[in-house]
């Protein structure tokens, strides 16, 4: 529900963000983000970003792979770390290790947190503290505070004015939550689920599953869309959910015959695209529909809330605490 004020505040940042751009432009000529969880799938959009709208080369390691992966950094190296708490433990250790060649960015919600301590600049984003374990509204944060940074290096103003866009078309999906808790009833006694999306909608598919088994203790795999086929596709069989991202944009047709392909075995499909998109509505078993405004290229921002809710609703109906999952730290120290 804090979405919109959290984004708000965290473009304000813009200006701060333009003083890391300015003093790294140029001088970098590789970008890794290091990650874990819900931050990690933060990660994954920005390399969508940082290599369409820049051109640089762009990897994502998890933090706890780190060191079996991040051989080749060196001083043209910005390895950018994304981190909630900015305590996480993996996170920290293969920040310590990248400090000693390459210039590093920390984008951190927690003031003060040892990861805005140790490296060379830090993006601060102002989703102000959450009370969930599982990460929401800090992740939408997180989102901005790399279309920012991606959008500034890039020089794309066009998307830096969308940008501003974002905390209403939040609010319109907030309004609709009611068909969401509807459809969340459908969910109460599955075992599993799959979510899939290409390109921009692949992590927001990633995010999707992560907070299903988060929160409401479904297994749930998040997929590429035209990578079901190479396995996945088997364990879909009739009643099985899947939900499928599908906003505007030049994948959308691919998308539409992935939907087809697991609809042809009986799945229970849930479309999340976009208001007027007649296919998905006469194609899909449920629907919810976004703004149409909001594409492909956006889409990760506004996307992930009906499935934030989901995952909360699911969680509430069968009973559990969506607040504290079990077996689950707000910051993994160790
Ligand atoms: C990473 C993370 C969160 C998750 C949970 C455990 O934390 O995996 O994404 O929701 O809180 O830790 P952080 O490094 O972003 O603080």
């Amino acid at each position: 529900n804090e979405q919109s004020t959290a984004i708000k505040n965290t473009l304000n940042e813009k200006d701060k963000v333009k003083e890391i751009v300015d003093e790294v432009k140029g001088t970098i000529n590789r970008v890794v983000f290091v990650a874990c969880g819900t931050s990690y799938h933060a990660s994954l959009t920005g390399k969508y970003l940082i290599e369409s709208l820049v051109g640089i080369p762009t990897e994502v390691l998890l933090a706890s792979e780190f060191k079996y992966s991040a051989k080749a950094l060196n001083d043209k190296t910005l390895v950018i770390f994304i981190s909630q708490s900015g305590e996480t433990a993996d996170t920290l250790k293969a920040l310590d290790v990248a400090n000693e060649t390459s210039k590093t960015l920390a984008i951190v919600n927690v003031r003060g947190s040892s990861a805005t301590r140790r490296a060379d600049y830090v993006i601060q984003t102002q989703a102000g503290p959450e009370i969930g374990v599982a990460a929401t509204k800090t992740y939408v944060s997180q989102l901005v505070a790399i279309y920012l940074f991606s959008a500034l290096l890039g020089e794309d103003h066009e998307l830096l004015k969308r940008l501003e866009k974002v905390p209403d078309y939040i609010e319109e999906v907030l309004q609709k939550r009611d068909e969401i808790k509807e459809i969340s009833k459908k969910y109460k006694r599955d075992k599993d689920a799959f979510f899939i999306g290409r390109g921009f909608s692949y992590p927001i598919a990633l995010e999707g599953a992560l907070k299903l088994k988060e929160i409401s203790y479904i297994h749930a795999e998040g997929y590429a869309a035209g990578e079901l086929k190479h396995g996945p596709i088997a364990l879909i069989d009739r009643n099985i959910p899947v939900v499928v991202v599908i906003p505007p944009g030049q994948d959308h047709k691919k998308i539409m015959s992935n939907l087809q392909e697991v609809k042809a075995r009986g799945a229970d499909v849930l479309g999340i695209g976009a208001v007027g998109d007649e296919d998905l509505i006469s194609e899909s078993d449920d629907t919810f529909l976004i703004n149409c405004d909001v594409d492909d290229i956006i889409a990760p921002l506004v996307y992930i809330v009906p499935l934030q809710l989901l995952s909360y609703h699911v969680s509430v109906i069968r009973e559990l605490d969506p607040d504290k999952p079990k077996n689950l730290a707000k910051c993994v120290t160790v």
